[in-house]
């Protein structure tokens, strides 16, 4: 009887770990691989000490991989046809810093851990870690996602959010991807750091409408220091700070900038404009703990989009190719 009862317990354990199996955890690699976070912080580290520019390149590169199939590192593949997911033109501008940091971070995990690690989750604890390095929110990450097997350039567009966007439409994408309102105005917020191509917002200084060139959102001197640094045909690599006041630094004066109009896209200034967003644009540019918590539970969650578990996907060896091909 006892016999029976232990095997009994010892099958309901076993059902609930691997019910477990299909979700993200905090300790996911605690036995395959209990180092994992420190060998990624120690790696992005480096990184940054040889180019700061990993900082803003990488928490993009995060964003963009979430929106598009899951966080499942689709962005990081390399396709000798160039129709991979980041050989969609709205990839352009993903730095290149950002998949270089994933690559070196990936090496040196699997010289200690080899093939437990999959590169969505390296992508997402090097995007916790960035913020935390240069003064932002730290967090515990979950992990425990799967690398995909689907990189098209083809399922880009309509996916990720463009500069022109009103709340409405930036609402909508968030929330098909289970981020509310205030999870998107945090997560804008991560404009506090990086930088933009003129093309990014030269219809704001040009082309607004046709009566007037000029955005009338734009604070005027702003506007003005924007058309010097961007004057029209301007040479395309050009780019200017996102923040306007602290370019490299983690904090809420991305929110401050937009009650005086000096948010650089449509997109960030809108959130102010809007009354349904503006409470919170304030709540966050008055109160920057609001912003660091909001900001850090958002992370969290864009991290679960479309994650892939369990048996799905596969532990890539090598982060930008299939271990197929
Ligand atoms: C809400 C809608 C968003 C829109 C419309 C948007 C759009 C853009 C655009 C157009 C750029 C400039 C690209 C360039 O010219 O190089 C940019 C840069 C950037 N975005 Fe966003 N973004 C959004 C949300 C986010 C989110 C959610 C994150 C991360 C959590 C993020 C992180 C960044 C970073 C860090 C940069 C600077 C990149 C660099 O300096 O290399 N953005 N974004
Ligand atoms: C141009 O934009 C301004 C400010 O948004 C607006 O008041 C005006 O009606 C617009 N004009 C046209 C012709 O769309
Ligand atoms: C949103 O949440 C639902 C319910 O948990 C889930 O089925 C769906 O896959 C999620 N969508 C994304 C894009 O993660
Ligand atoms: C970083 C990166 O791979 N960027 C690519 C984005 O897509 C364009 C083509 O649309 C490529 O030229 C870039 O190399």
């Amino acid at each position: 009887m006892e016999f029976r009862r232990s095997i009994l317990v010892a099958v309901m354990v076993f059902m609930v770990v691997g019910s477990g199996e299909g979700q993200l955890a905090e300790n996911f690699y605690g036995f395959a691989c209990p180092n994992v976070e420190a060998i990624v912080r120690q790696s992005v580290m480096n990184k940054i000490s040889q180019t700061p520019i990993t900082i803003a390149a990488t928490l993009r590169l995060f964003f963009h991989d979430c929106f598009v199939e899951g966080c499942d590192a689709s962005v990081m593949i390399a396709s000798p046809n160039g129709d991979a997911e980041k050989d969609s033109p709205t990839n352009l501008s993903l730095a290149g810093d950002g998949f270089d940091t994933v690559i070196k971070a990936k090496q040196a995990v699997e010289a200690a851990c080899p093939n437990v690690v999959s590169c969505a989750d390296i992508l997402a604890i090097a995007a916790r870690d960035v913020v935390a390095l240069i003064g932002g929110p730290a967090f515990n990450v979950e992990l425990g996602r799967r690398d995909g097997l689907v990189s098209m350039a083809s399922r880009v567009a309509g996916n990720l959010p463009g500069p022109t966007f009103d709340l409405n439409l930036l609402s909508s994408l968030f929330i098909k991807n289970n981020l509310s309102m205030i999870d998107m105005i945090a997560l804008s917020g991560a404009h506090t750091i990086g930088f933009a191509h003129c093309s990014m917002f030269s219809d704001r200084l040009y082309s607004f409408n046709s009566s007037s060139h000029t955005d009338p959102s734009l604070d005027p001197s702003y506007a003005q220091q924007l058309k010097r640094v961007c004057p029209p045909y301007v040479d395309p690599t050009i780019v200017v700070g996102m923040d306007a006041s602290t370019p490299t630094a983690f904090d809420n004066a991305y929110y401050k900038n937009l009650l005086h109009g000096k948010g650089l896209f449509t997109s960030d200034e809108v959130l102010f404009m809007d009354p349904i967003s503006r409470p919170t644009v304030s709540d966050f540019a008055s109160n920057s703990r609001d912003f660091f918590s909001a900001f850090a539970a958002a992370m969290v969650k864009l991290g679960r989009t479309g994650v892939k578990t369990g048996n799905d996907g596969e532990i890539r060896r090598d982060c930008t190719a299939f271990n197929s091909f």
